[in-house]
């Protein structure tokens, strides 16, 4: 009998934790494998996320092996194998950057402890919540004992979107839309780089043969398509976050497909020029549990310049939370 994976969600009580459980429980990230969900939540929302928990019980997942809720990062932590990190404190009216870098410091210093402490020995950590390259940066900071490859941010919601928008534009099928890469920041300076992309086996840049398309629609369609949905939904991306959070982890722990590579912020070792220590978007192909970065990929001027705007971005991200003291 294999043991269940234990995974903790934060934030659970939230809108991505409202789609993101329920793709856990019925085996998005672990398959046939029996899961545990440990769901972190702030207490003022703990009577919020046993209304859920009612709803998840039932549902009579078969693959759902115990739930186990609270407020207390020390407890929920304890063993986990995978820990999304997903809750984060949105930007209220008012809120400088550096009120919101410092109230998500807060939070990712204790989960980065919390996890160090108690974590399996196996554990992977992937962080949704915003900004989510630096709060990845802050948790891995404050987690000396976990080796700083367990942890990634999420950018596979825009590699998703990027795949998205090309089928769209091309009518290819998303199954023949290969080698996607999302560089950089998950925020509106990420590059969406179509350059190494495949349709169909074909140099995705020729198959569209429009660069204005890609400099005028593409990459600005992919990088704010965040807002496009709180415009017309009244409340941000959530069923695609978490079905991209799902992706992200299962593509992790089971490795990415053969002939093909992912996007994750994971931090970096100087690879294509972005400094050593930032978690930064690279394309990575995973294998085991690991991943690694795809190497050899040939840098043109244009994809050079929006790199480095969203690789300056994350410095500067990293230099505020180190001057507020947070790593
Ligand atoms: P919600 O505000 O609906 O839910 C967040 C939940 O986190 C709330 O229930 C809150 O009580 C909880 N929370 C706050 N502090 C906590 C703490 N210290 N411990 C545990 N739980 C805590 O936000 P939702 O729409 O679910 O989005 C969650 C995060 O994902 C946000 O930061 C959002 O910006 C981010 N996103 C990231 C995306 C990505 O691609 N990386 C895309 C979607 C989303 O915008």
């Amino acid at each position: 009998v294999t043991a269940p994976l234990k995974v903790a969600v934060t934030g659970a009580a939230g809108q991505i934790g409202y789609s993101l459980l329920f793709r856990i429980a019925s085996g998005a990230i672990a398959g046939d494998r029996p899961v545990e969900l440990r769901l972190l939540e702030i207490e003022p929302a703990l009577k919020a996320l046993e209304g859920v928990v009612m709803e998840l019980d039932d549902c009579a997942f078969p693959n759902l092996a115990g739930i186990e809720i609270g407020h207390e990062p020390e407890k929920i932590f304890d063993g986990v194998n995978l820990a999304l990190l997903v809750g984060a404190r949105p930007r209220g009216p008012g809120m400088e950057r550096g009120d919101l870098l410092s109230a998500n410091g807060a939070i990712f210093t204790a989960q980065g402890k919390a996890l160090n402490a108690v974590a399996a020995d196996d554990v992977r950590i992937g962080v949704t919540g915003n900004p989510a390259n630096t709060n990845a940066l802050i948790a891995l900071k404050n987690a000396p004992d976990i080796p700083s490859e367990r942890f990634s941010a999420l950018t596979r919601l825009d590699h998703n979107r990027a795949i998205s928008q090309l089928a769209a534009k091309t009518g290819a099928a998303v199954t023949d839309i290969k080698k996607v890469t999302i560089w950089g920041n998950h925020s509106a300076t990420q590059y969406p780089d179509l350059f190494h992309a495949e349709i169909g086996g074909k140099n995705a840049a020729e198959v569209v043969g429009d660069q204005a398309w890609v400099e005028d629609y593409f990459i600005p369609t992919v990088a704010k398509r965040g807002a496009a949905i709180i415009d017309a939904r009244g409340s941000s991306s959530a069923a695609s976050a978490a079905s991209a959070t799902c992706d992200a982890a299962r593509d992790w722990l089971n490795g990415s497909p053969a002939g093909d590579w992912v996007s994750m912020a994971v931090v970096s070792d100087g690879s294509y020029g972005v400094p050593e220590g930032l978690v930064s978007s690279f394309p990575v192909t995973t294998s085991g549990g690991n991943w690694e970065i795809v190497q050899g990929l040939e840098i043109d001027d244009f994809s050079r310049a929006r790199i480095d705007a969203s690789t300056a971005e994350l410095a500067e991200e990293r230099d505020a939370v180190t001057e507020l003291g947070l790593i």
